[in-house]
């Protein structure tokens, strides 16, 4: 296993901590298998509950580490890398039935912030800051940032974003709708660490039907969204979850979800 991604399970939750703190934890292919490797033994092991990942030291991620490209052509060959390790690592998050939550320490830049907003959930440390970092560099933004950017944060921002490469802060990403919550620096890890915790004690079956019903909800229909709706619910309600969550409704007490 690559020590550039530190995991440790407990309670429920799976902890990814990207660790090339030397260079912002950019990406080369090491970490991006470790990372898709990772997640997709999170999703077959009952003992998983909710995933949270995080970057080791300053940083969470600074992209694709640019110190191991390779010119050697004369030319950048980008694309291969996208489709044979960034675009599964990204489809991966988006598919894999349990939650994620992205806790940005630090720095998110270039697919670095791609990869942050293709989790479920998405905080940050007060002092995290986002950059669409790609055309600083002459690339356009990739890893499902063309995707999440405009659906998160709208057309106009995406494209200034995207364009001007600008590095915005927690508190601006928050504000445009790309992170779910802000905490000071003291209480980040805190902060985030009980959110994940509080995901491995949920429904977790339910939580895989909500992926599912929101990854393509803005591409659907309003008829296909309920089609999707009923079926995912018809399976939700089959789930010892569901049974608990309405028993204990009824019986006024908390529920214990199980995950099954
Ligand atoms: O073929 C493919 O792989 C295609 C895929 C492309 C996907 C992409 O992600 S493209 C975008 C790649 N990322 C970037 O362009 C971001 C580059 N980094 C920066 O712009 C800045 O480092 C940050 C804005 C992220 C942070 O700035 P700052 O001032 O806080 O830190 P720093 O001093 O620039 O960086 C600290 C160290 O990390 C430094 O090394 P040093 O000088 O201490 O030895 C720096 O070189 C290194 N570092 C930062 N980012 C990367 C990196 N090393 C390699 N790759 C990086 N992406």
């Amino acid at each position: 296993m690559s020590n550039e991604l530190l995991r440790d399970t407990e309670g429920g939750v799976a902890r990814l901590t990207m660790n090339r703190p030397e260079v912002l934890n950019a990406l080369d292919d090491a970490l991006l298998v470790a990372l898709r490797e990772a997640l997709r033994q999170a999703a077959e092991d009952d003992a998983v509950r909710a995933v949270l990942l995080t970057g080791a030291g300053r940083g969470f991620c600074a992209g694709a580490d640019l110190g191991a490209v390779d010119l050697s052509q004369g030319h950048l060959e980008a694309g291969q890398a996208l489709v044979e390790r960034y675009n599964p690592l990204i489809t991966t998050m988006r598919e894999i039935p349990k939650p994620i939550v992205a806790a940005v320490n630090g720095v998110a830049a270039g697919a670095g912030m791609s990869i942050a907003l293709a989790a479920d959930i998405v905080v940050a440390a007060r002092s995290a800051t986002f950059a669409q970092a790609f055309s600083r560099i002459g690339l356009i933004p990739d890893a499902g940032s063309t995707y999440f950017v405009p659906r998160l944060a709208g057309e106009m921002r995406a494209r200034a974003l995207a364009m001007l490469g600008e590095r915005i802060s927690a508190d601006e990403a928050y504000g445009i709708g790309l992170v779910w919550q802000v905490f000071d620096d003291d209480r980040f890890a805190d902060e985030a660490a009980a959110i994940a915790q509080r995901l491995a004690r949920g429904p977790t079956r339910a939580y895989g039907y909500i992926k599912q019903a929101l990854n393509r909800s803005l591409e659907r229909s309003l008829s296909e969204q309920l089609d999707t709706e009923a079926s995912l619910q018809s399976e939700a309600g089959r789930s010892e979850d569901a049974r608990e969550g309405v028993a204990a409704f009824l019986e006024k007490r908390p529920p214990r979800f199980t995950g099954r």
